[in-house]
């Protein structure tokens, strides 16, 4: 058997995978993605601890011992789930429009989503006739961490659709910022950095575009790159951008505050699929984080569309990036909480390849080989995709292809490596069907506790009653406290979790019931409040004319609104504020204006605010619609149009 000896790597094992490759590709139209029906021989593997997974569960009163923070993919919110009951708790709105809350709709998230919009964009948006971009696709979420332990304040998401990245307080569950990144096309990948604090935020560039993307080059491909950019997690502001060779799909970042990681599956730059897939190998960029910050302390940037931008290309030869070839087409990039394995899902090859990260100064300062940093690469099976930990030095793969999760050890995998004579292969179990991401419980922290795995199929196929065309996804639960494996539990999923996070519950300390009267996702409304001589803090009725612009202040008390009616013209621009004043656990009011497409939720303490034209002259009703009081359907009142010239 021929072997390549850069990567250990059997040829035929690497071809056999490359025809699993096509299968996937060409998967879409035809469905019939068991394993079997892929003939790609998925090992009988019995389940044994049935008796663990029937005596399974959180009782109705019981809490769960974990958060599960859920991506959705193309629905573009963030899902709370309880592990390991997988029952959904909440859904919390970012790059999406809600009709339950008013996300996307109220003043408070839209100057949100407008804040850091570039001019380019905002154009764009007008052009089309609209104020915001109301979808996204958002595939990772990721909290924050102090000193590599996750520390309760926020979470972080992107939306590869419109190149931005958003960040959840977790103290109320709300969005509070969203950055549209210039210069990059498409953030895939992102990473909180882990040490010593989440300072940055990473976002990986997954495709390609004319650095000046002004239209002047568009057919020129080799004006393209891809960017790598490191978000400021706490002035949500973009602090540097490098530019790279390749694109960027997933990263990570390290334990130590050195290094981030991310996976290319596209050194080739290739527009086509053939040309995405030619190369035997692709690559993954480690980004030296000192060496980045000492050149923009030094001013060795050019400035693009107000960003910092630093060129870490193979052929400017800088010390900001090295590239260490990796089979062709990786994709997941996980750090491992022993501080020292980067572990890379091959894909398109059965391989996990594992990167001892303490050998990377040498290949930064030394000259060394970028290879030499592999120190195992097992085959695991076909199409390794993400990989999860459980702190024992045990690593939980995905086996797109196979339909598997496989746990292997990463000492034994190292011992293979250099030629011993050990398998490193500890269990393998089926999933229903095609896993993407799983996440083990505290799995990406130094807290890995090794109790739970969830994994996340792309597809659920017989799983469940029959739906229609459109399949929910399946997360499952996996049981991992022992040496098998065991699937537990099959959670259906709308589109589409790509990616989740257990977090243990003892980690939330900041999460209120109740809003602050001061916070400030309301400051800019509590100004003009303050402007028009209104006290938010009281109980308000009061209507203000201001030319054609209407501002209706009310207070809401289950179950009343301070206003029981009030009077505008036709076509006036309304703002309706309404501040919450109770302040019991749970006690959520909402306001909607009938046949005006208008609602919005407000919390315990809050004050939500929502501008509409006023339509044709009549009478309108607006009601509450969160149950609030046996008298619920009774809080509602008048909104009296006056015809225009009246
Ligand atoms: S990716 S299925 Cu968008 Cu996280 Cu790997
Ligand atoms: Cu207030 Cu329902
Ligand atoms: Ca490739």
């Amino acid at each position: 058997m021929e072997t390549d000896h850069k990567t250990g790597l059997s040829r035929r094992a690497l071809l056999g995978a490359t025809a699993g490759g096509a299968a996937l590709a060409g998967s879409a139209g035809r469905l019939a993605l068991t394993p079997a029906a892929l003939g790609l021989g998925a090992a009988a593997v019995a389940l044994p601890g049935a008796a663990r997974a029937a005596g399974f569960e959180v009782a109705p009163g019981q809490l769960d011992e974990y958060y599960g923070f859920w991506s959705s993919g193309q629905t573009g919110e963030m899902r709370i789930l309880g592990i390991p009951s997988m029952r959904e708790f909440m859904r919390v709105p970012v790059f999406n429009r809600c009709s339950a809350t008013g996300w996307g709709q109220t003043n408070e998230s839209i100057r949100i989503h407008q804040r850091t919009m570039t001019e380019k964009t905002k154009k764009l948006l007008e052009a089309n006739g609209k104020k915001i971009h109301d979808n996204g696709d958002l595939h990772h979420v990721h909290m924050s961490y102090t000193e590599g332990k996750y520390d309760g304040r926020f979470l972080f998401m992107n939306d590869k659709a419109n190149t931005r990245v958003a960040r959840v307080r977790c103290d109320v569950m709300k969005c509070d910022a969203i950055l549209e990144i210039p210069n990059a096309k498409g953030i895939h990948g992102m990473r909180p950095q882990k040490w010593p604090r989440s300072n940055y935020v990473f976002c990986n560039g997954e495709d390609e575009a004319p650095l000046v993307n002004d239209g002047s080059t568009m057919k020129d491909v080799s004006t393209y790159v891809n960017i790598f950019t490191a978000v400021d997690a706490d002035k949500w502001d973009v602090a540097w951008q490098v530019m790279v060779s390749g694109n960027l799909d997933n990263c990570d970042a390290d334990y130590e505050g050195k290094w981030a990681f991310s996976t290319s599956y596209n050194s080739e730059m290739g527009m086509n699929l053939a040309d995405m897939t030619a190369s035997e190998m692709d690559h993954v960029v480690v980004f030296n984080i000192a060496e980045i910050e000492k050149a923009i302390a030094a001013g060795q940037y050019q400035e693009l569309n107000g960003v910092k931008v630093l060129d870490g290309r193979k052929e400017a030869n800088s010390l900001f990036t090295r590239y260490i070839p990796i089979a062709n087409n990786p994709h997941g990039c996980n750090m491992a909480p022993d501080k020292r394995h980067l572990c890379i899902g091959g894909k398109l090859s059965p391989t996990v390849t594992v990167i001892d990260v303490t050998l990377l100064d040498d290949v930064f300062y030394k000259n060394a080989d970028p290879r030499s940093t592999v120190v195992a690469e097992p085959e695991v099976g076909l199409g390794p995709l993400h990989n999860a930990f459980d702190g024992k030095g045990n690593v939980f793969t995905s086996l797109f292809l196979d339909s598997q999760v496989v746990k292997w050890n990463i000492d034994k995998a190292i011992a293979a490596y250099k030629g011993e004579q050990v398998d490193p292969i500890l269990d393998k179990v089926d999933v229903q069907y095609q896993p993407g991401h799983l996440k083990t419980s505290m799995g990406e922290t130094l807290e890995a506790d090794g109790k739970w795995l969830v994994c996340l199929c792309k597809f659920s196929k017989d799983r469940f009653l029959n739906v229609g065309p459109l399949k929910p996804e399946n997360d499952q639960l996996i049981d991992i406290s022992g040496d098998k494996m065991v699937v537990i539990h099959d959670g259906p999923n709308f589109a589409e979790p790509h990616d989740a996070i257990a977090v243990h519950a003892s980690k939330m300390t900041n999460i209120k019931s109740v809003w602050d009267r001061q916070d400030p996702m309301w400051a800019e409304t509590r100004k003009q409040a303050e402007a028009d001589g209104v006290n938010l803090d009281d109980w308000q009725d009061t209507v203000i004319r201001d030319g054609n612009k209407v501002r209706v202040y009310m207070s809401s008390q289950a179950p009343q609104f301070a206003l029981e009616e009030f009077t505008v013209k036709e076509g006036d621009e309304v703002t309706v504020i309404v501040t919450n004043l109770d302040d019991i656990d749970d006690l959520t009011h909402g306001f909607t204006m009938g046949n005006h497409g208008v609602a919005m939720e407000i919390g315990p303490q809050q004050t939500s605010s929502v501008t509409f034209v006023a339509g044709a002259a009549g009478v309108y009703w607006y009601y509450c619609q969160w149950f609030c009081h046996a008298l619920h359907m009774e809080m509602r009142g008048r909104m009296f149009v006056e015809p225009k010239d009246a």
